[in-house]
């Protein structure tokens, strides 16, 4: 089989004022679609990152897959690993300093996959090694957020004139009690059973009633996980692990740096967890040699595809460290993936992060995968089990160009209602 034709497209979708450390989400998020048609007649698609450098990085390596053979990963792998620059990282605030060829070919590795997939018959998880569960359990992801829900129109939408989940994805949340309407909203919608609060963004002390009032309201058996992005000091995570503890399920990324998670792990009686201290296969080493986290949040986007993330499961699995799953704002196709993936790994135990209920679009043939009890059932089609809805994908191309951004950039976007707001980390 030979691949013929290689097709990127950058794609813009509304995401709500949701904040983090890095300051404020934009009205859109960006992601980019890649397709690969065949000379067999068969489309395999996937989804990454987005924004004019992840373009770049994907148009660069047009030719070393046009004329290749799908099935043949390995070779596929070699040569895009050293076409980009092996020292530069790309760096993103939130997930740290990442490899762009890792970026680029678990892009392409997952479009292949879904090539492969459907010419054998095999839901992609077969071709990981088979599914150890059929049911792949997600999390709650609460964000502090401003009035709203992104796009062009968030902001003129009347909360009350909708019910459950469609009035919390516009509601203001920037205190405790607000928060836990949210959570009580989301869990209602998706039946997730445990939450993660993404902190760092209030003062610590109501960050913590926040937890409080979550434990207080859900009870001793859902788990709480706490994400402040590195954006508290060693003594601030300090003072907070010892109310956290024994009430987190996971206590991720307070520190910037791998020492410093050291640090606090041993002083700490907290599992910690990270996605921007441990990014990398290049960072192995460091981080379990120091004991900097119990946990790490795999996340295929950049640890270089599918089987790049079985194998660190593998790894995680000798040394003894868990499995959790990042997530960044995403559609369907990389839910799809990340459900195929987390059904294939029998280490990953706990449940998967994911944005997907912040999302009102989609470009799906479909519409939006839907959650049950929490969880999204693995599909059994061949391939990823998704197809692309073409006049969808070009509305939300259409919308990248009209909304003029090229990359992420949340303190801009926090500029506009704080001026002289600075992403200063740690900021408590
Ligand atoms: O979307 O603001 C956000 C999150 O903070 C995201 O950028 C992070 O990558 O979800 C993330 C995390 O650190 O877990
Ligand atoms: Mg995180």
């Amino acid at each position: 089989m030979e691949i013929t034709s290689y097709r990127i497209t950058p794609i813009a979708f509304a995401d709500p004022p949701l904040r983090a450390a890095f300051g404020l989400h934009a009205p859109y998020a960006l992601r980019t679609i890649i397709e690969i048609e065949t000379d067999a007649g068969i489309t395999g698609v996937g989804e990454t990152h987005g924004g004019a450098q992840v373009v770049e990085d994907l148009e660069a390596v047009r030719d070393l897959v046009i004329g290749r053979d799908p099935y043949q990963l390995n070779a596929l792998e070699a040569l895009i690993w050293p076409s980009g620059d092996h020292t530069a990282r790309t760096s993103t605030p939130w997930t740290g300093a990442l490899r762009s060829p890792a970026r680029t070919f678990g892009a392409i590795e997952v479009a292949c996959l879904d090539i492969i997939g459907k010419a054998t018959g095999r839901p992609v998880c077969d071709l990981l090694g088979g599914r150890v569960r059929d049911q792949v359990e997600f999390s709650a992801y609460l964000f502090y957020k401003h009035a709203g829900a992104g796009g062009r129109f968030g902001f003129d939408m009347n909360p009350a004139a909708t019910g459950g989940w469609s009035a919390a994805l516009q509601q203001e949340a920037l205190d405790a009690e607000a928060l836990v309407v949210q959570a009580q909203a989301m869990v209602a919608a998706f039946g997730f059973k445990s939450l993660k609060l993404k902190a760092g963004v209030l003062p610590p002390d109501e960050e913590l009633r926040t937890i409080a009032l979550l434990r207080a309201a859900f009870g001793p058996d859902v788990p709480l996980r706490l994400d402040p992005n590195a954006n508290w000091s060693l003594e601030t995570s300090q003072r907070c692990a010892r109310q956290l503890q024994g009430v987190l399920e996971y206590y991720e990324d307070p520190v910037d740096g791998k020492a410093a998670m050291a640090q606090l792990a041993r002083t700490v009686d907290l599992p910690l967890a990270t996605n921007m201290c441990c990014v990398s296969f290049e960072d192995i080493v460091e981080t379990f040699q120091q004991g900097s986290v119990q946990i790490i949040l795999g996340d295929h986007h950049f640890w270089g595809g599918l089987r790049a993330t079985v194998e660190l499961a593998r790894i995680c699995r000798v040394w003894g460290i868990g499995l959790s799953m990042h997530s960044n704002s995403h559609l369907g196709i990389s839910l799809a993936a990340m459900t195929h993936l987390a059904a294939a790994v029998p280490n990953l135990t706990y449940a998967c992060d994911t944005h997907y209920p912040w999302q009102d679009e989609e470009l799906i043939v479909g519409g939006k995968l839907q959650f049950q009890d929490g969880a999204l059932a693995v599909p059994t089609t061949p391939g990823l089990g998704v197809e692309i809805d073409q006049t969808e994908l070009a509305r939300m191309h259409q919308q990248y160009l009209d909304c003029g951004l090229t990359h992420r950039n949340d303190e801009i976007e926090m500029q506009k209602i704080e001026p002289g707001w600075a992403a200063i980390r740690p900021r408590f």
